[in-house]
């Protein structure tokens, strides 16, 4: 026990302060243990005796100097946990790392916007062209110059880079420049010519799509630059480097193939089906003189069998024809529930076989705009709604019309 008595510090045995008489008398084991205890207080004490100091200085050093050893071990304490925090959150920053960077769906519910959005912004390099628009000729040149910090698509870190130029007014007529291997700033200085009506320049767009390319595989795009020819200024030679965006396929699929206006009229107490084909605009050129010889097939498929067919006239040399030819087909008021109405423009050839340009079909199974116009047939019988609509391409319409079901749709009155 520590006494404290004028100033001064005593250590003093338990068994000091114990009386004797009013307690039960020590076993012999507690007398040995404070007898030891004893010894050990007289030989600090004595310690304490031969250093020259008070005994409260003394106390003082040693109060002080027991505070810095604790304040020294929480110090270490508190810098190690400070070190396993980091350790744990540098672990914890390598495992999101390495989740990112796997595709395991299981793992990472990834945000579609989010990883459409990353797509499209990715870096794929910038290319340098020019174009130059002749008014006399009515051509326009597409130089591809060079081409600088190109996305790498094969395993070494490079690419073999190619450029494809062509317009989106004639798909057909592509241009390729030279391979460039393994590398991801090519020279190029290749120009390309192309025949454009100033009719056209509005609705046009030059294309240049860089492709990585492969010998034993499909080759890759790289990205692509569009200039639509309307926002830019051809009176001037124009020269620039723009960035490379994502190619997206379908931007090049659904290319443009025209469209076609016609009215639909139905008769229920007749069972009088009348398709009157109007006209068709813009249609895709299909002949090397830069036009096509469209006519127009109508087709009706019964319970997606082939049931009638009719057709137009040809009209020669035009992307914009005008037909206005009339067609009557016999469909009773429970066949029309079933009916596909499938029209078809195509491009007439003297010496090779027919082609289709586009293709749409309407009918109780067709969506959008197609199945607005024939439910507004069914809803106002006996008057003629006429619609413009835009040509699809024939292999697509083919494919959804082996695989639609239908809709059912409320049918008029007779
Ligand atoms: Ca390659
Ligand atoms: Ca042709
Ligand atoms: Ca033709």
């Amino acid at each position: 026990m520590i006494c404290i008595l004028e100033g001064e510090f005593f250590l003093y045995p338990i068994t000091i302060m114990t009386n004797s008489t009013n307690t039960t008398r020590p076993t012999s084991a507690t007398t040995t243990h404070s007898s030891t205890g004893s010894v050990i207080l007289n030989w600090i004490n004595s310690i304490l005796n031969r250093i020259p100091l008070p005994r409260w200085a003394i106390y003082t050093l040693f109060a002080v100097g027991l505070f810095l050893i604790l304040l020294l071990i929480i110090c270490c304490c508190c810098c190690c946990c400070k070190r396993k925090k980091k350790k744990k959150e540098d672990k914890e920053a390598l495992k999101l790392k390495s989740l990112k960077n796997s595709t395991v769906p299981s793992l990472v519910q990834p945000d579609v916007e989010g990883l459409l959005g990353s797509k499209e912004n990715e870096y794929r390099g910038r290319l340098q062209y020019s174009v130059e628009y002749n008014t006399q000729r009515e051509e326009i040149t597409v130089a591809v110059k060079q081409a600088a910090n190109l996305k790498a698509m094969d395993s070494g870190g490079t690419s073999d880079p190619y450029v494809i130029v062509f317009l989106t007014n004639d798909t057909r007529k592509k241009n390729e420049t030279k391979v460039y291997r393994k590398t991801l700033n090519p020279t190029f200085n290749e120009s390309f010519a192309f025949k454009l009506l100033q009719s056209e320049i509005q609705d046009t767009e030059v294309v240049m799509q860089v492709y990585d390319f492969n010998r034993f595989s499909k080759h890759d795009v790289i990205g692509e630059v569009r200039l639509p020819l309307r926002d830019m200024n051809l009176q001037h030679i124009i020269e620039e480097w723009k960035e490379l965006n994502s190619a997206s396929s379908t931007k090049v699929e659904h290319e443009r193939l025209g469209e076609i206006c016609f009215s639909l009229k139905y008769i229920p107490v007749t069972s009088k089906l009348i398709v009157v084909i109007l006209e068709a605009r813009k249609l895709k050129k299909m002949d090397n003189d830069g036009f096509s010889d469209p006519y127009v097939k109508v087709q009706l498929a019964l319970n997606k069998k082939k049931w009638k067919r009719k057709k137009s006239r040809v009209k020669k040399n035009t992307l914009n024809p005008y037909f206005n030819e009339e067609f009557t087909f016999d469909v009773t008021l429970e066949q029309i529930q079933n009916v596909d109405l499938i029209i078809s423009v195509w491009d007439h050839d003297k010496v090779n076989k027919n082609e289709a340009i586009g293709k749409i079909f309407l009918g109780c199974r067709a969506s959008g705009n197609a199945l607005r116009h024939w439910s507004d047939m069914l809803a106002h019988p006996r008057r003629p709604i006429a619609q413009w609509h835009n040509l699809q391409p024939a292999e697509e319409v083919d494919k959804t019309l082996a695989l639609k079901s239908q809709l059912k749709l409320p049918l008029p009155r007779r």
